[in-house]
């Protein structure tokens, strides 16, 4: 069996990565919505989802929350619930994608009314940071244009700026602006912040508490998604991703499911950069589980993200470094996927045994009783989905 050196025990040890709660809420496609059995009526009840995950894991222990579709009266008392499962609040995710005063754009909009709306929704949203203790702000922006010739697009890009530059003002010392990118969807000819290039410009005009966020599900078929992680990390702008995995467009399918090896490619410019346990960099997910349960849908997440991250770990650097000198292309590819195809884990297995956590974490939590119990409990109310 591998076994970790105390190197690899400890940044294993270290990991974190954020969940989602509207992860936790029912999800499914512009067809159809199914419900599921047991999903939270509320934003308590998603946190105390995510705090299972947490348990059996002890890989999650803060959950990111978007706004409005997680509202509550008090954010101190959220804040509160959460501590007593276990986790803490996250990243703050705003919305300005299903208000129809968006319909032709928030932070670009031509009217200025609708423009100062936006931002103010933002103002809102670090608010709501204060109350909760969370670092980092998540703009991702539903806004462009379906047809060539129908914005300025240069324009847009100058409202943008000014936009972000008053939400910018805004934050607090010890708070950030993560600026998130994707190529297309829901406008189809041109969106505002398509690429990293653009978001990078962006944030590198705001200061240093801007940074990049990374979607993995926003680039088009055959990106090479590492070689951005490498070159954000080089320039100190990488400041959050959101996992999750695609076969086709923005699928926000389970992590490591459609493309293990493209995850582990990732995790190795991760680890290569200086990104792994590294505070400036947060690890989050962005997924929803349409057919599958939500709780264990969560746990192999963040499994497969632990299982990639050991296995990049276990890349052997000076044998790698020394390949690549000798320009030994062969050799240099054969040291990536030895450790790539080795088997982590039983090691993994053994690791979490040895600190207190289940060996099977999904084994663990289909015996806990939990999900029968959340199921009998929680009929009744309105599921929260995929927004409310
Ligand atoms: C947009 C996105 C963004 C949203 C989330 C629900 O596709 O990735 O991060 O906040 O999905
Ligand atoms: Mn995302
Ligand atoms: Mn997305």
């Amino acid at each position: 069996m591998t076994t970790f050196t105390p190197d690899i025990e400890a940044s294993l040890a270290q990991q974190s990565i954020e969940l989602p709660s509207w992860a936790f809420g029912n999800s499914g496609t512009r067809f159809k919505v199914f419900a599921t059995p047991g999903t939270p009526r509320d934003p308590y009840e998603k946190i105390a989802d995510a705090g299972q995950v947490h348990k059996h894991t002890g890989l999650a222990p803060s959950v990111a929350l978007h706004i409005p579709w997680d509202l509550v009266d008090s954010f101190a008392d959220l804040r509160k619930h959460a501590e007593d499962h276990g986790v803490r609040l996250g990243t703050i995710n705003s919305n300005t994608f299903q208000d129809d005063d968006y319909k032709f754009g928030a932070l670009t909009h031509e009217d200025d009314r609708i423009r100062r709306k936006a931002v103010d929704h933002h103002l809102a949203c670090i608010d709501v940071m204060d109350a909760t203790g969370s670092r980092d702000l998540k703009i991702w922006l539903a806004e462009g244009s379906n047809y060539p010739g129908q914005n300025d697009l240069r324009a847009r890009q100058d409202r943008l700026a000014d936009s972000l530059r008053t939400i910018y003002d805004r934050l607090g010392d010890d708070q950030r602006l993560v600026l998130e990118y994707k190529f297309f969807e829901p406008a189809f000819y041109h969106t505002d912040v398509p690429d990293w290039g653009t978001s990078y410009v962006q944030v590198a005009a705001l200061g240093d508490k801007a940074m990049v966020c990374l979607d993995t599900g926003h680039h088009a078929p055959g990106t090479n998604i590492e070689f951005i992680v490498m070159q954000l990390l080089r320039l100190g702008k990488l400041g959050s991703f959101d996992f999750n995995s695609r076969f086709y467009a923005d699928d926000d399918l389970i992590v490591g499911a459609a493309d293990p090896f493209q995850l582990f490619r990732i995790l190795d410019q991760v680890i290569r950069g200086g990104g792994l346990n590294n505070p400036d960099v947060a690890f989050m997910l962005d997924q929803c589980h349409n057919l599958e349960a939500k709780i264990p849908g969560q746990i192999r997440s963040v499994l497969n993200v632990q299982e990639m991250t050991a296995r990049a770990l276990l890349v052997d650097r000076p044998a790698l470094a020394a390949a690549q000198s000798a320009n030994d292309v062969l050799g240099a590819n054969a040291v990536l996927m030895d450790a790539f195809y080795t088997d982590v884990r039983p090691a993994l297995a053994a690791w979490r045994e040895s600190r207190g956590l289940p060996a099977d974490p999904m084994a663990a939590y289909a015996a806990s009783g939990y999900q029968q119990q959340i199921e009998a409990d929680r009929v009744g109310g309105t599921q929260a989905g995929w927004g409310a």
